[in-house]
């Protein structure tokens, strides 16, 4: 079984006996197994450095129509002065079909919409893979789902390497010596002490991803020693998780040069909202690191994005990457891009919402399907997180309150549990072995799951209502919902507000089955459905009696995210923040979990951290720090005409499959390539309001 479940990469360390079986407590009931649900494909295990390699070569490539068109004409010096002293170098070895050939583009289709290019000062850029595709990290983990699992650590990135002075509380870092901006300015330590100093400790900053100060541990520090290095310390000894960390989202810096000028540091005409939009999306040309620059954008139409000119990675041959000219995006919905994909339209689509699921295998399983859709294990899941704060984070109302004093009472969280019907919740979604009841915590089939450590609380109606009446919860007003006792916000019904990502059908449907489940028990709830970009606002903000959440990475890997598993700092978990006195009012379990992610963060002994894992799962399940709703599989959908996929690549893991894949590295051979490049024979200009690309 535990080959099979999943093949996770990574620590498949499952270790004796659980030594913390849950305490059985009223109410509880057997986990259920889920059904049988092999991954349809196994990732070809390999290590890091079988992988990649950082080094100089012989020679260096680009398309010819670079070289005729712009280095011939000098617009650009030759691909060899654009590239690092020792580029990142893919090894041939790990490229599923090889060393590819240039040309062609892959079609997104995308359910956000960009509110600008500065992702370090907060700005969004739509999802669906474009600031995958942008911005470089220190580090990377998508691409780990296939790393062996005993050899499972972060690979270098913009770090080409690392190491831990000998009282393992300092890191030194260092950085490609000599890789350029899309726009031909350098990168190097500024920019990475720039993002640390000014966006990260800078609270009147949020970076888009999700970066506060306590991510790389409270008390961390993170210094320039020159150019090419920068060096961490940390109160921990060798916490070697924060590694992790450093990879996407989180540690993706920008372009200090354009920047800073506007950062309210530097630039005092400028608030903070000025900053974080000083690069709207008809901000063009936008500088990167990543593969593709954003050329064209067009308000609710397409982004396109075209070769970075100054890509610091090559092939083995010394051809410089990416293979794939251009990556466009459609702004149309999350459910259009498995249609459009499905259908040939567009390229490459994640199938995360079980609503498309069966169109979806029908369409692909005909011969002359465009498209090949691949299900992976089950990394997908939904949680409904009640509000855990009760000083004040998200300033609630009378009733707000009394709220959050219920969401904080075990007997309530039992009601609400069990009152849901979690088997006809994944059955209203799809019908099938693809869904299965999620008690909450760590998800069945992953590395760090231990059965015997998860309590589940299952669908009992009478049982829900009797914990509701032992929370001191009735309906005294007789209209079929429970009042809040006298002298509790003026007694009257107990009508919760529920957060709902309105960009998703999955997200809306599950808090539909809630709030029908509910009013079975006796609770009104509302539905405060979001769509856009402000929903991340509200969330963070914390105005929410319960919200309905697609999980992170952080419940599949453990080890990606590590510091969202609990509040281990103020702004780190999503359902419990710093209330408006500045302190984290944490429940005694609440606080055991803290202690128990801490350990883990600390500690790099195997057997030690599959055991905290378990503590962490017995805590979070008994005491429903969450409320698990369903998880499920999703699958890979690429148009046929795509090579160098790897194998077993997940669409949830690590990160989202738009980094797993290594799109850099993906092309299309050349009797399969087509004429749908948006922008052909252009490359970035310079970057500007309304600049377009250039052609020659
Ligand atoms: C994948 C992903 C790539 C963010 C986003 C979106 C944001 C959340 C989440 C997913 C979208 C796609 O997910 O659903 O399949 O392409 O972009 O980044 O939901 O609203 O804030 O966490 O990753």
């Amino acid at each position: 079984m535990k080959r099979h479940a999943m093949a996770l990469g990574g620590a498949g360390l499952m270790l004796g006996v659980s030594l913390l079986a849950v305490q059985a407590q009223d109410g509880m009931g057997k986990v259920p197994e889920p059904p049988a649900f092999a991954a349809q494909s196994e990732p070809n295990f390999v290590s890091i450095s079988d992988m990649l390699e950082y080094k100089a070569l012989p020679e260096y490539h680009e398309p010819e129509w670079v070289t005729k068109n712009f280095v011939d004409t000098g617009k650009l010096p030759p691909v060899a002065e654009r590239l690092p002293k020792e580029p990142l170098v893919y090894k041939t070895a790990n490229m599923p079909d090889g060393v590819g050939i240039y040309g062609d583009t892959m079609r997104h289709v995308i359910g956000g919409r960009p509110d600008g290019w500065n992702y370090a000062g907060g700005a969004q850029q739509g999802w669906g893979g474009i600031d995958i595709g942008m911005y470089e990290c220190l580090t990377r983990t998508g691409p780990l789902f296939q790393v062996k699992a005993d050899e499972l650590e972060p690979m270098p990135n913009l770090a080409k390497s690392w190491e831990w002075s000998e009282d393992g509380h300092e890191l030194t870092m260092h950085l490609i010596e000599g890789a350029k901006w899309s726009d031909g300015m350098p990168f190097s330590a500024d920019d990475v002490i720039f993002y640390w100093e000014d966006n990260v400790l800078d609270t009147n900053v949020s970076p888009t991803g999700g970066a506060t100060p306590e991510t790389f541990g409270v008390g961390t520090t993170l210094v320039k020693v020159d150019d090419y290095t920068v060096k961490w310390t940390f109160k921990e000894v060798r916490p070697t998780q924060y590694l992790y960390q450093m990879a996407y989202g989180a540690f993706c810096p920008g372009p200090a040069h354009m920047l800073k000028p506007q950062h309210p540091k530097y630039n005092a005409e400028n608030t903070y909202e000025e900053y974080k939009n000083a690069f709207p999306p008809e901000y063009l040309n936008f500088p990167v690191m990543g593969a593709w620059v954003p050329v064209e954008y067009r308000p609710d139409d397409v982004i396109v994005l075209r070769r970075n000119p100054y890509y610091w990675k090559v092939d083995a041959d010394g051809n410089q990457l990416p293979y794939l000219n251009e990556v466009s995006y459609r702004l149309s919905t999350w459910s259009d891009r498995d249609v459009q994909t499905v259908a040939g339209t567009a390229d490459f689509s994640n199938l995360e919402q079980p609503e498309n699921f069966v169109e979806s295998l029908k369409r692909s399983a005909e011969a002359d399907a465009p498209a090949r859709l691949q299900f992976g294990a089950r990394t997908i899941g939904y949680t409904l997180y009640p509000n855990l704060s009760g000083n004040g984070w998200g300033e609630p109302s009378e009733l707000g309150q009394a709220i959050r004093e219920l969401n904080r009472n075990l007997d309530f969280r039992k009601a609400v549990s069990m009152a849901l019907d979690r088997q006809s919740m994944g059955e209203s979604l799809v019908k099938g072995p693809f869904t299965t009841p999620y008690p909450g915590g760590l998800y069945a089939g992953t590395s760090f799951y231990d059965k015997d450590s998860t309590a589940y609380f299952p669908y009992s109606l009478d049982e829900a209502k009797a914990y509701l009446a032992k929370a001191g919860l009735s309906d005294t007003d007789g209209n079929g919902i429970v009042n809040f006792p006298a002298g509790t916000a003026g007694g009257q019904d107990v009508q919760i507000t529920l957060l709902v990502n309105g960009d998703y059908g999955t997200d809306k449907s599950l808090a539909e089955g809630v709030l029908t489940m509910m009013e079975k028990l006796g609770i009104r709830v509302v539905l405060d459905t979001i769509s856009g970009n402000s929903l991340t606002e509200i969330q963070q903000g914390g105005k929410f009696d319960w919200a309905v959440l697609r999980n992170g990475a952080d419940l599949v890997s453990v080890v990606q995210g590590t510091v969202g598993l609990a509040p281990v700092g103020p702004r780190t978990a999503f359902s419990h923040r710093v209330g408006t006195d500045g302190t984290l009012d944490l429940l005694p379990f609440e606080q055991e979990m803290v202690d128990v992610v801490n350990k883990f963060i600390a500690s790099s002994d195997n057997a030690e951290r599959a055991e905290l894992m378990k503590q962490y799962q017995a805590l979070y399940t008994q005491n429903l720090y969450g409320i698990g709703l369903t998880q499920y599989p999703g699958a890979l959908i690429i148009n046929k005409r795509f090579a160098n996929i790897p194998a077993g690549a997940p669409i949830f893991q690590f990160n989202w499959a738009e980094d797993n894949i290594i799109r850099e590295r993906v092309f299309v051979p050349a009797d399969k390539q087509t004429t749908n490049e948006l922008q052909p024979d252009t490359l970035p200009a310079a970057p500007g309001i309304g600049n377009g690309p250039i052609k020659n």
